[in-house]
């Protein structure tokens, strides 16, 4: 049992005391000239301090129990705010608004004030973040580890249906949930070259890494606390230092504009989130990231063992290092180089020890999505990693040998070196020898992984896959975005739901009751009034909130399709205009999502939803049947307002390329019907909620891949499709695009010539299972009742059930 902790009153009384106090004596002002910004500040710190002795308890008791702890590598946390996140985790969200109102200050409209901590790109990132704090709900001791950038995502802006991307400056009004470490600070070093130590007959003794160049890691802490307080974790972030602060001496000596090179270099180290779907990724300043935090949070975590435990050899029963992607895969030939070089333990037993304590996600099939280095480059930045790689890849080569199955093709591919062309350390590869466990985001991907990427790597070590469908936190997701819905749960099947989400099922009786289906849709109704009146005040366009809301919201790739989407809706445009007769469902379009800078295409398919957008809103012979918008800088917190007022998501990437999706879950979970394809985990999705409740159409991830290899001519397809051409041909003739009309004939080309995410095979099935939609969204009531059967049959999704399985199934943690 823990100790009974002096916790601090949380009335709203003594909060509204606390909140001033904090604000004359932290942020140093009087409430008669504080700012909006400065209520916020103090509001989170009297919160923040309530939190502290938690946070004290959770570590201490890791420590004192010998517990084995997680840690979590990732580049990315895209973590939003975290404002309603803790007050609402710890169950202060009444109170808060009760002090805050008593002291004239509005809790929604400082709320706004926070921003997003944007520190990830999509998918991977969000997923960290709901992990986290699931570690934190069910139990976990789990710190998560990563890079402070100070600009994270870019901010989008539209100018005149362009992407434009500006510098989303996050920390210009300080960050009040961190805790800034200066003493907990390592050196990395880059450059250089290796020494060889030997004995007095000349026998290798150890290799001596000395680094040209070193920086300094500063840890920065971020409490994650979990639902009703039970835990709370950290979030790690390191930022880079110049190792001596002020470079004195180099100044001194007279080297300015050195020392001030210095300070650059390693500030640059944390200074910008690379956009990872961008081809730009293969730049230097990435894998001197990955190796900085990597290193730092090695070092970090054998620091803490050696003075808890001493015996290295029990790292892996202390220890779950994961690898989140194969960004951090450079830690598996950093803890061989700490276990080797500066430990002294030999080849072996580091081998051992690194494999037991590491496990890898693999989150894409992507081939252009799978990171590898020149191996020039890691010769260079990294010279003895390089060696240790070369020492890897011997023993798995020998391993593989040894099985007597496995021809020189084999062999090849189970290389960490690419040998073809410019040779290349494939950290896939590495990740993989270099881990007991790897495992995939959802059932599908997983499949793929055994009989793509890691075909061989399987076969060599079949016991090594595994799989653990993807989560999202219904805190987050539900509870704080959707509190209407939230309500009308509680008032309905109780409380247990918010301990337990799988006891949404209860709920699946409810579908049939028309009372409860009208609250239902009155709550729907309110959130999309909610994301009309943003609409209108982001971009002054006018939706009606009855309409079907229609909604594709995630980063703009050419396997997700968002041009499939607009090519329908092109096709829908062009069918009503012909035949205004028929009973048209009204539709809003909603597209949200920023594409990689240098992602042409990407950026392309955003103009080109806002050229059509501009042509269909504007055509009265559609008025109030059809309306598209592009709503600009999709974030966590417009995640937060469109999920809940979304009637359909759009969930329609090309079969076999989404390896699981998370914004699907959380469509669903607030009430939304799928139209969606066989991919990822949208074959989960629709085996809970059930095949009448989702609809699915198009290829199959073998049919794509069949009608790959059997010659798929698109321009046959299309030639049989009237629809399709016409779409097609409205698009590549300028249409949309009168002042430049030759805009997007390349894009079209593009689907005539190759269409290698099948936009043309699919097209059918797809505005097919629109109209389907279409007739379903006529029968109210039937809507509804498929819109709650979602609700109550997706807590399976819980990222809290994600984590228990890691915990139990990889990280061997029990709980
Ligand atoms: C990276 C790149 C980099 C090079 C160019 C193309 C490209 C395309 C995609 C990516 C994404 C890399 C990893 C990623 O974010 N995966 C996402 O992870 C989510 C969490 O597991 C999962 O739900 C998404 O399906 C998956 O795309």
């Amino acid at each position: 049992m823990a100790p009974e902790l002096p916790t601090l009153q949380s009335d709203p009384k003594s909060l509204a005391a606390d909140i001033l106090n904090v604000l004359r004596y932290r942020v140093g002002k009087d409430p008669s000239v504080a700012t909006p910004h400065d209520w916020l500040t103090a509001a989170i710190k009297a919160v923040r301090d309530r939190i502290i002795d938690q946070w004290i308890e959770s570590t201490k008791e890791t420590y004192e129990h010998g517990k084995k702890r997680v840690y979590y590598l990732s580049l990315e946390f895209l973590i939003g705010r975290l404002m309603r996140d803790a007050f609402s985790n710890i169950g202060l969200m009444d109170d808060m608004r009760t002090a805050l109102a008593s002291l004239g200050v509005d809790i929604d409209l400082i709320a706004t004030l926070e921003p997003d901590a944007a520190l990830g790109n999509g998918g991977l990132g969000r997923l960290a973040a709901c992990f986290m704090e699931s570690m934190a709900t069910v139990g976990v001791p789990g710190h998560g580890y990563g890079i402070r950038y100070v600009n994270g995502m870019f901010r989008q802006e539209i100018h005149d249906g362009w992407q434009v991307e500006l510098p989303e400056t996050w920390l210009d009004h300080g960050n009040p949930w961190e805790f800034e470490r200066r003493e907990r600070a390592f050196e990395i070093g880059f450059g250089g070259a290796v020494e060889s130590i030997t004995d007095k007959s000349g026998r290798l003794e150890r290799h001596v890494w000395k680094p040209q160049e070193r920086v300094l890691a500063v840890a920065y802490d971020t409490p994650v606390v979990g639902w009703r307080g039970n835990r709370v974790n950290t979030l790690r972030l390191w930022s880079g230092f110049p190792v001596d602060p002020i470079l004195l001496s180099r100044f001194n000596a007279g080297d300015h504009i050195g020392a001030l090179a210095e300070s650059n270099k390693a500030d640059a180290l944390s200074r910008v989130l690379y956009p990872a779907d961008s081809s730009e990724a293969g730049q230097e300043l990435r894998l001197r990231q990955e190796y900085f935090f990597s290193a730092a949070s090695l070092q970090d975590i054998l620091q803490r063992h050696v003075s808890a435990y001493g015996d290295l050899s029990l790292l892996p029963e202390k220890a779950a290092v994961h690898l989140n992607d194969t960004h951090p895969a450079i830690a598996v030939a950093e803890l061989m180089r700490l276990l080797m070089d500066i430990h002294g333990l030999d080849f072996d037993k580091a081998w051992k020890i690194t494999r037991g304590t590491f496990a890898y996600t693999n989150h894409t099939l992507l081939p252009e999505a799978l990171e590898s280095w020149p191996v020039r480059l890691f010769e260079r930045l990294l010279p003895r990693h390089m060696q240790i790689i070369y020492a890897i890849n011997a023993e798995v080569l020998l391993e593989a040998r040894a099985v007597g199955r496995f021809g020189e093709d084999q062999i090849r591919r189970i290389s960490l070196i690419q040998e073809d062309g410019d040779r290349r350390v494939r950290m896939g590869n590495l990740a993989f020898v270099g881990s007991h466990s790897i495992n995939g985001v959802s059932a599908l991907h997983t499949e793929l992984m055994k009989e793509t990427v890691f075909a061989d790597l399987h076969r060599l070590y079949p016991d090594r896959i595994n799989n653990k469908t993807n989560g999202i936190t219904p805190r987050r997701w539900l509870f704080q975005s959707n509190q209407g819905l939230t309500s009308l749960i509680r008032e309905t099947i109780g409380d247990t739901f918010l301990d337990n989400v799988e006891a949404l099922k209860e709920l699946d009786d409810f579908a049939g009751d028309a009372a409860f289906r009208e609250k239902f849709a009155a709550v729907k109704r309110a959130n999309k009034e909610r994301l009309a009146a943003v609409t209108a005040e982001r971009l002054g366009i006018r939706v009606d909130p009855s309409a079907l809301f229609d909604i594709q919201i995630k980063r703009i790739h050419e396997y997700k399709r968002q041009l499939l989407n607009i090519v329908e809706a092109v096709a829908l445009y062009d069918q009503i205009r012909s035949h205004p007769e028929r009973d048209w469902a009204p539709r809003v379009k909603f597209f949200g999502g920023k594409a990689a800078p240098s992602y042409h295409n990407a950026k392309l398919i955003i103009k080109l939803a806002n050229d059509v957008a501009r042509v269909i809103n504007r055509d009265p012979a559609v008025r109030g049947l059809l309306k598209v918008v592009f709503m600009p800088n999709y974030n966590v917190s417009l995640a937060e307002i469109m999920m809940p007022a979304a009637d359909l998501s759009e969930q329609i990437s090309t079969a076999g390329m989404e390896a699981s999706g998370t914004g699907n879950m959380k469509f669903a979970l607030n009430g939304a019907l799928t139209i969606g394809t066989l991919d990822g985990a949208n074959v989960e999705i629709k085996e809970c909620v059930g095949d009448d409740n989702i609809f699915i159409f198009g290829l199959k991830a073998d049919e794509v891949a069949s009608r790959r290899a059997d010659g798929y001519q698109p321009r046959e397809v299309i030639e049989k499709s009237p629809e399709l051409a016409q779409a097609l041909s409205a698009i590549s003739s300028g249409v949309f695009s009168p002042e430049e009309p030759g805009r997007y004939r390349g894009l079209i080309d593009g689907i005539y010539q190759s269409d290698w995410f099948m936009v043309a095979a699919d097209f059918d099935a797809y505005a097919d299972a629109q109209r389907q939609v279409d007739a379903v969204w006529q029968d109210s009531p039937d809507w509804y009742a498929r819109a709650i059967r979602n609700v109550a049959r997706v807590g399976w999704f819980s990222s809290d059930r994600t984590i228990r399985q890691y915990a139990e199934e990889i990280w061997g943690v029990p709980l």
